[in-house]
């Protein structure tokens, strides 16, 4: 209840980036504005054109139906529709929805006073998107270079341009996204759980403070990072694997060419071994 009250007190005109009052309504519980018309449009007009280069192809099998970029001869040209084409249209579409969303997260940021934490976040996997099928195909000098938008297909594609580095594992900026990932979920395992835990003492008995959750780690490990700072933790971690994962890509094929063990090379070089 005490959030329907919340509601009604924050839903009202202002904030927006654009359009002023045009779009500066609700839907059911959802946000339009500006931008959440821009999303719908080019979410929509992306998701047809997918049913449209599966209607060309060869299958229906949702796992199979793979929307391909233009072959590398294409360069940075434009592909006619059937031959990548569409994929660099519905690249466009869905690079233009994130950001569209994004954006909406910034007009609901304002109306609510709010800091653009979320919208900042989302904007590290939208870089890493950006970075996989415009940024890197650009610095490459072929569209081809992108992923192509299929279920298997795009597993193909992650196999394939691993195995053209040797083993990609070797890739240092890979490592540390990989290591990002990792205490990521660690951390959000022990936040959700330590919550959780002073929330559910068990019938009858009171629910425990941030003084418990503080404690339990002190008595632990020595140490509590604290209700504010696990958050800042959290989003950290986050952003660092978001990050880490859009430079493992972006160096190989543009200034690593070779198997990524070679460039341990100066490592085993160190004049002191
Ligand atoms: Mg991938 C897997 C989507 C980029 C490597 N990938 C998945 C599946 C899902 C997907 C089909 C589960 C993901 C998930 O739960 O994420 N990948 C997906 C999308 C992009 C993408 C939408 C994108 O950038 C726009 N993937 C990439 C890049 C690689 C990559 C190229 C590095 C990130 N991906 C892998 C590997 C695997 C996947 C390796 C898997 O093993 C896994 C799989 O099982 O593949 C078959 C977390 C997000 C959520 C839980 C939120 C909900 C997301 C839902 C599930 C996304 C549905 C997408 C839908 C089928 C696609 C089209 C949309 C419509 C046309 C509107
Ligand atoms: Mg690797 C990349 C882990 C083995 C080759 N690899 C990655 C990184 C991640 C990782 C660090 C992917 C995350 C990412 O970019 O997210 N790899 C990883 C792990 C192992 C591993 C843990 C392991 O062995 C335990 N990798 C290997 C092996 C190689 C290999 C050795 C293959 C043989 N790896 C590669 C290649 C790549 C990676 C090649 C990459 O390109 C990829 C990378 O770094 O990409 C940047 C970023 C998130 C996104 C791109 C998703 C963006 C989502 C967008 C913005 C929103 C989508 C919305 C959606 C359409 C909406 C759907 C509808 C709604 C649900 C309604
Ligand atoms: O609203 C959100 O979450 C609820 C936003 C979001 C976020 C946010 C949001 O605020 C944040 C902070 C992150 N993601 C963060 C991160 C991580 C750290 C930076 C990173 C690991 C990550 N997100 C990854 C991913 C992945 C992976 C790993 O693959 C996926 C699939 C997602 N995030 C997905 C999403 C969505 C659920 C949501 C979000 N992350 C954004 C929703 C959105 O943008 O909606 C508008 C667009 C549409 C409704 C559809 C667009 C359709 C296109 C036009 C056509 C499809 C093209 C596509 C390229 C085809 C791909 C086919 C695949 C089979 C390969």
């Amino acid at each position: 209840m005490a959030q329907l009250s919340f509601e009604k007190k924050y839903r009202v005109r202002g904030g927006t980036l654009v359009g002023g009052d045009l779009f500066d309504f609700w839907v059911g519980p959802f946000y339009v504005g500006f931008f959440g018309v821009t999303t719908f449009f080019f979410a929509a007009l992306g998701t047809i054109l997918i049913f449209y280069g599966a209607a060309l192809g060869d299958t229906w099998n949702p796992w199979l139906i793979s929307i391909d970029p233009p072959s590398l001869e294409v360069g940075l040209g434009v592909a006619p529709l059937a031959e990548g084409g569409l994929w660099q249209i519905i690249t466009l579409c869905a690079t233009f929805a994130f950001v569209s969303w994004a954006l909406r997260e910034v007009e609901i940021c304002r109306k609510l006073g709010m800091g653009y934490h979320v919208p900042w976040a989302f904007s590290m996997a939208i870089l890493a998107y950006v970075t996989l099928v415009i940024f890197r195909p650009l610095l490459m000098g072929a569209w081809g270079h992108g992923f192509p938008y299929g279920i298997f297909s795009h597993l193909d594609w992650v196999n394939n341009v691993g195995y053209a580095y040797g083993n990609f594992h070797y890739n240092p900026a890979h490592m540390v996204a990989i290591t990002f990932f990792f205490t990521t979920c660690l951390a959000l395992a022990l936040h959700g759980s330590l919550v959780l835990s002073a929330v559910n003492p068990g019938k009858g008995k009171t629910i425990g403070t941030p003084d418990h959750e503080d404690t339990y780690f002190r008595d632990l490990i020595g140490y509590s990072i604290g209700p504010l700072g696990i958050h800042r933790l959290g989003l950290l971690l986050a952003l660092n694997a978001g990050f880490w994962s859009a430079v493992c890509i972006i160096i190989s094929g543009t200034i690593w060419f070779d198997q990524w063990s070679a460039w341990w090379d100066w490592y085993a070089e160190l004049p002191w071994w």
